[in-house]
C-alpha cells in the first residue's frame, strides 16, 4: 500500500500493525527484507506482549526482551522524544538530526558489543524506535506524532500486556485470547463438563497414547497448542512437543526433516492455515514419500472465525498430490481408528476432522486399523445411492431415510474405494456424493473421475460447499445455508430427485 501511495504521489501514510507472535511468520521477514531496502515511508508497529496464543516462542521473543535491547534503545527514544519536541519547530531540523542519530548509531556500532545490541530491524534498513509502554496512552500519542513525519522505513516496538486491565484476562490470558461478544464481568465460570469429546480432544488423546507407544512419535504445532488439542502432549511428552511459532511452512519442512531421519512427526494443523506450506508439502513431505502425518482440524466450517478459518478445500488441494493418502472420519471412532491407521502407514498421510464433536459415538481406548482405501456401506436402500465423506455420513444417513437410499462412508478420500463406487453405480439409479469441502476439485469431483475412468454414464448430483465466501456465525446454520444439513440435504436431494 506504501508503494502504491507513492507510484500515485499520494500522501497517505501506510501504518502495519503486527504481533510479536505473527512476527514469528517468515513472511513477515520476507516482508521487512523488501520494504528496509525500500525509500518508502512506512511505519510498522511491532505489539510486543510476549504472548501468541500461548507463551510466544523461538529466539526472536528472547530477543525482543533482552535487556540489552531494551535499554540501548530507551536510551535512544528518550533523546529522541526530547528533541523532537525542540526540532519540531525548526524546518529541516528534524532530518538533519535523524542523519545525525544515524552517524551515532552507526559509529558506535563500531564496538562489538554495542554492535550485538543495535536493533535486528535497524540492520533491516528500519529506524528503529521503542521500546514504548503502549499502555501509556498520551506517551504513545506522542511517539506517533513524532513518527508520523518521518522519513523512510519505521518500526515503533510498543510493550503491552496481554488482557491488560481485565483482571479475567490477566490471569489467564491463553483462555481469554479469545472471547465470545457476551461481556464475562463476574469470575469466570468453570467450563460445564462437555457432553461429547471434540474432534480435538479425540486427536489430543489418541496422539498421547500413541506417543506412548511408540517412541518416535514427535507432535508439531505451528503456535496451536490450545485449539490443536496438545496440552497434555506438552506435559507428557516435552521433549518430543514442538511449537515452531506462526510458521506454518516451517512446520511442514521441519516434520519432512525429522521424518527423512526416521522419527515419525504428526504435524497438528487447521486446514485454513495447511494452505500456507502447500509447496512445503509438495515438495519436502509428498513428493519424497515421507512418512509425515497431517492431523487436520477444523476441515469444513467454523462458525465464528469466519472465512478466513474456514476449512473448505483441503480435499481439494491435497487430492491431486502424489502420495498422500487422505482420510475422512464420519465420527468420533472413527477419527481414532483412521488417526492410528495412518499413522502406521509409510506415506505422508492426512487425517481431517471438523470442529466441535460428532455424534457422541463411544470411542475405543486401542489403536486398532482399518484397511486402507476401503470404504463401509452404512445402509442399504434402493434406487438412489449417497456416496458421503467425513463429517458428511451422518446427516446423509438422517436424510437417506426419507428416500430409502444407500449410504456409503467412504473413510478415505485417496485412495478411494473404486469398487465400492463401482458397485454402487450398477445397483443404484442415482448417485448423490456429499461432502463438507469446496464442491470444485473435492471428493464429488472425484466419484465423477472415477465413473468417467470406468465410462460409466449415471446422474450423480454433488454436494458440497459452493463457489461462495461462507459467512461467520453458527456451524450449524452456516451448514444448512449452505444446504448441508441433514433437512437441507434432504431438500436438495428431493428435488434434484423429482426434476
Ligand atoms: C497463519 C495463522 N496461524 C495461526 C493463527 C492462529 N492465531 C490467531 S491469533 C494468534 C496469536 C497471535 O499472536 P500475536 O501476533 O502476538 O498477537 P496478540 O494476540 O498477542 O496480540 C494465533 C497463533 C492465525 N490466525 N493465522
Amino acid at each position: 500500500m506504501a508503494i502504491a501511495d507513492k507510484l500515485q504521489g499520494s500522501h497517505n501514510r501506510s501504518v502495519a500493525v503486527i504481533g510479536d507472535g505473527a512476527m514469528t511468520a517468515g513472511q513477515a521477514f520476507e516482508a521487512l527484507n523488501c520494504a528496509g531496502d525500500m525509500d518508502v515511508d512506512l511505519l510498522v508497529i511491532l505489539n510486543d506482549n510476549e504472548m501468541s496464543i500461548s507463551p510466544n516462542v523461538g529466539a526472536l521473543p528472547k530477543y525482543l526482551a533482552s535487556n540489552v535491547v531494551r535499554d540501548m534503545h530507551g536510551l535512544f527514544s528518550t533523546i529522541k522524544a526530547q528533541s523532537s519536541k525542540v526540532l519540531d519547530k525548526l524546518p529541516g531540523a528534524m532530518e538533519i538530526a535523524q542523519k545525525v542519530e544515524h552517524k551515532i548509531k552507526s559509529m558506535a556500532s563500531e564496538a562489538d558489543h554495542v554492535k550485538q545490541s543495535l536493533s535486528l530491524f535497524e540492520n533491516f534498513g528500519f529506524e528503529y524506535t521503542g521500546p514504548v509502554d503502549g499502555h501509556d496512552v498520551e506517551k504513545l500519542v506522542d511517539v506517533l506524532q513524532d513518527l508520523r513525519g518521518r522519513k523512510g522505513p519505521q518500526l515503533l516496538h510498543v510493550i503491552t500486556k496481554k488482557g491488560n486491565g481485565y483482571k479475567l484476562a490477566e490471569n489467564d490470558p491463553v483462555k481469554y485470547h479469545a472471547v465470545s461478544a457476551k461481556p464475562q464481568t463476574q469470575v469466570a465460570e468453570a467450563k460445564p463438563a462437555a457432553a461429547k469429546p471434540t474432534y480435538t480432544e479425540i486427536f489430543g488423546k489418541w496422539v498421547c497414547d500413541q506417543a506412548a507407544a511408540d517412541q518416535r512419535l514427535v507432535a508439531i504445532t505451528p503456535a496451536m497448542r490450545e485449539g490443536s488439542g496438545l496440552v497434555e502432549f506438552e506435559q507428557r511428552f516435552p521433549e518430543r512437543y514442538f511449537d515452531v511459532g506462526i510458521a506454518e511452512q516451517h512446520a511442514v519442512t521441519f516434520a519432512g526433516g525429522l521424518a527423512c531421519e526416521g522419527v515419525k512427526p504428526v504435524v497438528a494443523i487447521y486446514s485454513t492455515f495447511l494452505q500456507r506450506a502447500y509447496d512445503q508439502l509438495v515438495h519436502d513431505v509428498a513428493l519424497q514419500n515421507l512418512p509425515v502425518m497431517f492431523a487436520i482440524d477444523r476441515a469444513g466450517v467454523v462458525g465464528a472465525d469466519g472465512p478466513t478459518h474456514a476449512g473448505l478445500y483441503d480435499l481439494s488441494f491435497l487430492r491431486c498430490i502424489p502420495n498422500m493418502v487422505i482420510a475422512a472420519p464420519s465420527d468420533e471412532n472413527e477419527c481414532r481408528l483412521l488417526l492410528s491407521t495412518c499413522y502406521a502407514l509409510d506415506a505422508p498421510t492426512a487425517v481431517r476432522y471438523p470442529r466441535g464433536s460428532g455424534c457422541g459415538t463411544p470411542v475405543s481406548d486401542g489403536l486398532e486399523t482399518v484397511p486402507v482405501g476401503k470404504g463401509v456401506l452404512r445402509r442399504e436402500g434402493r434406487q438412489t445411492a449417497i456416496i458421503a465423506f467425513g463429517s458428511m455420513v451422518q446427516p446423509a444417513l438422517t436424510a437417506a431415510e426419507t428416500f430409502d437410499a444407500s449410504v456409503a462412508d467412504m473413510r478415505f478420500v485417496k485412495p478411494v474405494d473404486e469398487a465400492l463406487i463401482l458397485e454402487l453405480a450398477k445397483s443404484h439409479d442415482y448417485l448423490v456424493t456429499v461432502e463438507e469441502n469446496a464442491e470444485q476439485g473435492g471428493a464429488g469431483s472425484l466419484v465423477l473421475e472415477v465413473l468417467a475412468k470406468h465410462k460409466i454414464c449415471k446422474p450423480v448430483l454433488v454436494l458440497g460447499v459452493a463457489d461462495i465466501v461462507t459467512e461467520h456465525g453458527d456451524p450449524a446454520k452456516l451448514l444448512d445455508d449452505l444446504g448441508l444439513s441433514a433437512a437441507a440435504m434432504e431438500k436438495r436431494i428431493g428435488e434434484w430427485l423429482a426434476a
